[in-house]
C-alpha cells in the first residue's frame, strides 16, 4: 500500500512503434487506473537491450514512449511515470533474483522459444534471464495487481513463483502480484490476417495501424484491409476480418458492436472501411497533436523525468535494501 492505495505497475518496452492495439488493448485503459491505484508506469528500456537497438534511435523511442504515455492521457503528476534504466535497483535486485529463479522454469517460457526461434543469431542470456528482469520491475514497487496481455501471463507467473520462493525462506518480504483483469480491453487483430494480434513488430507494415501514421496511411490501410467473404457487415467467427473492424470502429466511437453491424446495415464494404478511418483518425488525431506539442516541451518533460525518477528511486531503493538485508549482504557502515 502506498497512500492507502494498493500498488498497480506495468509498462511497455520501447522497442517499434506503438500500434493502434497497443492504445486501444493497454495504454488507453491505464489512464483512469491512478484514481483506485498508486501506479507506476516503467518505460521498459533494459528489456529492450535484448534485442540489437541503435543508439540514437533508441534513445530518442524511448524518450518519444514517455512522452507518448503523458500525451494518451496519463498524468505524470499522478502516475509515476519513469525509465527503467534510470532506476539501478532494477538491475540490482534482477541478479538477486536470478539466483532464486531456476534453469527449468526459464527454460519454460513461450517468449522466449518464440523470440530465440526469430532471433536464432542473437539468442543471448538477457533473452532467457527477461522474465527475471520483469519480476525485479514488479516486486520491487511490491505491486498489488498488474495489468497485462495474454502473452506476458507466463512471466507475470514465474514472478508469482519467485516472490512466493523467496517469502517462504526469507518471510514476508514481497507482495504476490496478481494480474489486474479491470475493463477489458480491446484485442485489435492484424488489418492483414486477423487471425494474428496487431503487432508493432509485424514486418508487414499494412497490418497495424501506427498511433503517428497520418491520416492518408491510415485510410489506405483500412481500405486494403482483409476482410471476408460476402457482403454483409457482421460480427462472427466466420467473419474475422470484418469483425476486427467493427471492434476497432466501436472502440474508436464509443458505439456498441450491435449499435455498428445496424448502422452498416446494407452499406458495402468500402464505404463501411472508409468509415472505420475516419473513426480511427477523429481519435487518433487529438492525441498525435498533444503529442507534437509536448515533444516540444523539453523543459517541462525533463522536470516530469526527474522527479518521476526520483519518486520510483525512493520506492524501489526501500524494497532493495530490504532484500538485501534479509540475504545477509553486509550493511554499508553509515
Ligand atoms: P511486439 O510486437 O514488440 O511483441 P506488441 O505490439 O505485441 O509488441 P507488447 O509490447 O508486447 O506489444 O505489449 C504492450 C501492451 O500492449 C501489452 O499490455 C499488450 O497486451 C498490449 N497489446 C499489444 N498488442 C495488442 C493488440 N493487438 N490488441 C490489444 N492489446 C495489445
Ligand atoms: N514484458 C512486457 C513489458 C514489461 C512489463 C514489466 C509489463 C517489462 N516489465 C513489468 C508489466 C510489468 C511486455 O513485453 N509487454
Amino acid at each position: 500500500m502506498i497512500n492507502d492505495k494498493k500498488v498497480l505497475y506495468s509498462g511497455m518496452q520501447a522497442t517499434g512503434n506503438l500500434t493502434l492495439g497497443n492504445y486501444l488493448g493497454a495504454l488507453k485503459n491505464w489512464v483512469t487506473l491512478n484514481e483506485e491505484y498508486e501506479c507506476f508506469w516503467g518505460v521498459m528500456d533494459l528489456h529492450s537491450l535484448t534485442v540489437r537497438q541503435v543508439p540514437a534511435d533508441f534513445r530518442k523511442r524511448a524518450r518519444n514512449l514517455l512522452v507518448l504515455y503523458i500525451a494518451a492521457g496519463l498524468n505524470p503528476e499522478k502516475n509515476c511515470i519513469y525509465f527503467q534504466s534510470h532506476v539501478s535497483a532494477h538491475a540490482e535486485l534482477s541478479w538477486l533474483l536470478s539466483c532464486y529463479t531456476y534453469m527449468g522454469e526459464l527454460n519454460r517460457m513461450t517468449q522466449f522459444k518464440d523470440k530465440a526461434a526469430k532471433h536464432a543469431d542473437n539468442i543471448n542470456a538477457g533473452l532467457f534471464t527477461y522474465p527475471v528482469l520483469m519480476a525485479a520491475d514488479i516486486l520491487l514497487y511490491q505491486a498489488d495487481f498488474v495489468p497485462v496481455g495474454k502473452d506476458q501471463k507466463q512471466h507475470l507467473e514465474i514472478t508469482r513463483d519467485i516472490a512466493e520462493r523467496f517469502n517462504s525462506i526469507y518471510g514476508e518480504v514481497f507482495t504476490v502480484p496478481e494480474p489486474y483483469f479491470g475493463k477489458t480491453g480491446a484485442n485489435i487483430m492484424s488489418l492483414q490476417d486477423p487471425t494474428r494480434k496487431m503487432s508493432k513488430s509485424d514486418e508487414n507494415v499494412n497490418g497495424s495501424i501506427f498511433l503517428m501514421d497520418d491520416m492518408d496511411t491510415i485510410v489506405r490501410k483500412c481500405k486494403r484491409a482483409v476482410t471476408d467473404s460476402g457482403n454483409e457487415i457482421r460480427y462472427g467467427e466466420d467473419k474475422p476480418g470484418i469483425s476486427n473492424l467493427l471492434e476497432i470502429y466501436g472502440v474508436c466511437t464509443g458505439k456498441s458492436i450491435e449499435e455498428a453491424e445496424k448502422e452498416f446495415s446494407g452499406v458495402g464494404y468500402g464505404d463501411f472501411k472508409v468509415a472505420v478511418a475516419e473513426a480511427v483518425i477523429s481519435m487518433l488525431k487529438p492525441l498525435q497533436e498533444e503529442y507534437a506539442r509536448l515533444l516540444k516541451e523539453k523543459d517541462y518533460i525533463d522536470g516530469i523525468i526527474k522527479a518521476n525518477d526520483e519518486k520510483a528511486a525512493y520506492f524501489a531503493n526501500k524494497t532493495l535494501r530490504k532484500v538485501k538485508k534479509k540475504l545477509g549482504l553486509t550493511e554499508k557502515p553509515r
